[in-house]
């Protein structure tokens, strides 16, 4: 009797726990806690946004850098996976070392040479952050601001949030006054959509990506090395020892860079010998995608593939883009504790950012990056998830 008292009080308890789980449905969900993401940074205030599907799908985001916090998955065993590196408060994202877990970062996603470019015949000098070069937009780009964030349910009945930055003339010294917005959406199939939209008042360059470290175990307690992968791209832009392309376009033909066919991540990652890798110490290179469509997602191209056989969870990638970059996360050193109190080890996390291609202001046959006033830049891509 008593016994049946305390189940029923218990169970009363956990209702209650769960009215708080904005619509959470998914077993296993463990919801990082509003309170850890409050903050003023910069005179905005910090916050966290939790989204989700009836599948029980679920996004957390804190609009500093308009970031991914937590990504929960199901998994073939039925309950859920978090398959996002990150940290658990706000004041753990400040003090990492490593500034791209989760974040949008541009203006200029990657890099961009000795930090300059031309446009109409002037010279524009950006700040420099990694050896005389720009990357990711340089230290106070776009993953350092606060975002304006506003939640909502969009036409079709997914929740979403919307992520807004005013990015002022000269910021990071680029040109122009530039208003972007990014929306996260989840939908009922499982997937997470993100759409880019952004406009400027004068002639600039933009290529703005969602740099996450993907772990389709869950944990990054174990190795992406076992990850299988594919990559739609028959070709890769090599690079420097800075990482920066040479302008050339290599076919992956006979490389292990060939992820047409899917492949484990760990399998050729320390071929010897093969100068890419040895530059990149490991993966970290641009794709040039194929743009061929698998009849899915109009008006975007299969990007890549990943599978972690010990899940059975799988990642499609769709974009507009024309490059993936693929980074197998060989710069962790196992000394950031993240969430769950997990170490981020040595390839425990790799991102897969949809993009132009780096330091395209400054190669004429690479896409171009340029956004005048009265066009406006959009970028869609999907990240699918399925179970296998
Ligand atoms: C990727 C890489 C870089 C860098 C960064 C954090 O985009 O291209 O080398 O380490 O992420």
């Amino acid at each position: 009797m008593t016994r049946n008292l305390i189940k029923s009080a218990a169970a009363v308890l956990v209702a209650f726990a769960c009215a708080g789980c904005s619509g959470n449905k998914g077993t296993g969900v463990v919801l990082l806690p509003e309170e850890a993401f409050v903050k003023t940074v910069d005179g905005m205030y910090t916050g966290l946004y939790t989204i989700s599907n009836d599948n029980g799908m679920t996004l957390q985001l804190t609009n500093y850098g308009a970031r991914i916090v937590a990504l929960w998955v199901p998994s073939a065993d039925g309950g859920f996976k978090d398959v996002v590196w990150g940290y658990d408060s706000i004041d753990a994202y400040l003090n990492a070392s490593d500034k791209y877990s989760g974040p949008v970062v541009g203006r200029y996603g990657n890099r961009i040479n000795d930090g300059r470019f031309t446009l109409d015949g002037k010279e524009y000098r950006l700040t420099v952050n990694e050896n005389g070069n720009q990357l990711h937009g340089g230290a106070g780009g776009f993953s350092a601001k606060v975002w304006n964030a506003e939640q909502f349910t969009d036409e079709d009945g997914n929740q979403a949030v919307r992520m807004t930055w005013l990015s002022e003339d000269g910021e990071e010294g680029y040109p122009g006054n530039l208003k972007i917005s990014v929306t996260y959406t989840i939908t009922s199939e499982n997937e997470l959509v993100l759409d880019y939209e952004a406009s400027t008042d004068k002639p600039t360059v933009l290529n703005p990506t969602s740099h996450v470290y993907y772990n389709l175990h869950g944990t990054s307690a174990k190795s992406t090395d076992t990850h299988l992968m594919t990559i739609y791209a028959d070709s890769f832009t090599p690079t420097d020892a800075e990482l920066i392309p040479t302008g050339e376009i290599a076919p992956v033909e006979g490389t292990p860079m060939d992820f047409r066919t899917s492949t484990a991540i760990g399998a050729r990652i320390e071929t010897p010998d093969f100068e890419p890798l040895k530059l990149g110490k490991g993966y970290d290179h641009n794709w040039v995608l194929d743009k061929t469509s698998d009849g899915t997602h109009s008006g975007t191209w299969i990007a890549a593939e990943l599978f972690e056989p010990e899940t059975g969870i799988i990642m499609k990638i769709y974009t507009d883009q024309p490059g993936l970059q693929f980074y197998a996360g060989q710069g962790m050193d196992g000394k950031e504790v993240g969430k769950r109190g997990e170490i981020h080890n040595v390839r425990s996390g790799i991102a897969l950012e949809t993009q132009n291609f780096p330091d395209a202001p400054n190669h004429e046959d690479f896409p171009s990056a340029v956004l005048r006033p009265g066009e406006t830049y959009t970028q869609h891509s999907v990240y699918a998830f399925s179970l296998k």
